[in-house]
């Protein structure tokens, strides 16, 4: 059921879902000024501005409230957090039509991994997958960049991630493929062996 709600049509079914409650409200109120009192309103101005105060109120607290608990989730800030750590790797790559060019293909896990690629002809793309097909993240690789495009990610399992292009780049952008493997790090290597940490 999860599963089916992350798929195209899932999203689409639960957009048209959430749609009805505003749809049942509209109706609501369109049916009982047109149909069953299509007289002016009689409530009085001083109780419909305390109802719109409340209600901004509740807009405010609610927007606030969620902005500052997905902050932990924003990609920037993690980016932030990672980069200052000392123990990150260092991967460069470049992408040539059709294929990379990477200089470590051996990762390891729980350790933040700072990514930074170039292009050497035409626009490239360089997204990675998790073993099960979810898409981690992609960068946007452009040709003539004085700095490399950098992204910094932290792969929590060890495992054979995917690479592919995910800008087209010509005939042949299709195959244009690679793979990271994800090791244990050392330190958990060490715990799986059932050491004291
Ligand atoms: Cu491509």
């Amino acid at each position: 059921m999860l599963d089916f709600l992350f798929s195209g049509w899932g999203a689409f079914w639960m957009t048209l879902f959430m749609l009805v409650p505003f749809a049942a409200v509209f109706y609501y109120i369109l049916r009982r000024k047109s149909i069953v009192d299509p007289t002016p309103e009689s409530t009085a101005r001083a109780k419909i501005s305390g109802v719109e105060v409340g209600w901004l109120a509740l807009v405010l607290m609610v927007f606030a409230g969620v902005n500052l608990a997905s902050l932990k989730y924003m990609p920037t800030l993690r980016t932030a957090h990672a980069a200052m750590r000392t123990d990150i790797q260092s991967v460069d790559l470049t992408a040539t039509s059709w294929s990379y060019d990477i200089s470590s293909r051996e990762l390891q896990a729980g350790k933040p991994v700072r990514f930074s690629g170039r292009s050497n002809d035409t626009m490239h793309g360089f997204a990675v997958y998790h073993p099960d097909g979810r898409i981690l993240f992609t960068m946007m690789l452009m040709p003539g960049l004085k700095d490399p495009t950098s992204l910094i990610h932290t792969f929590e399992e060890p495992g054979t991630y995917k690479v592919r292009c995910l800008e087209y780049c010509g005939v042949a952008h299709h195959t244009m493929r690679d793979e990271l493997v994800v090791v244990a790090s050392e330190g958990s290597a060490k715990l799986a062996k059932g050491d004291t940490p």
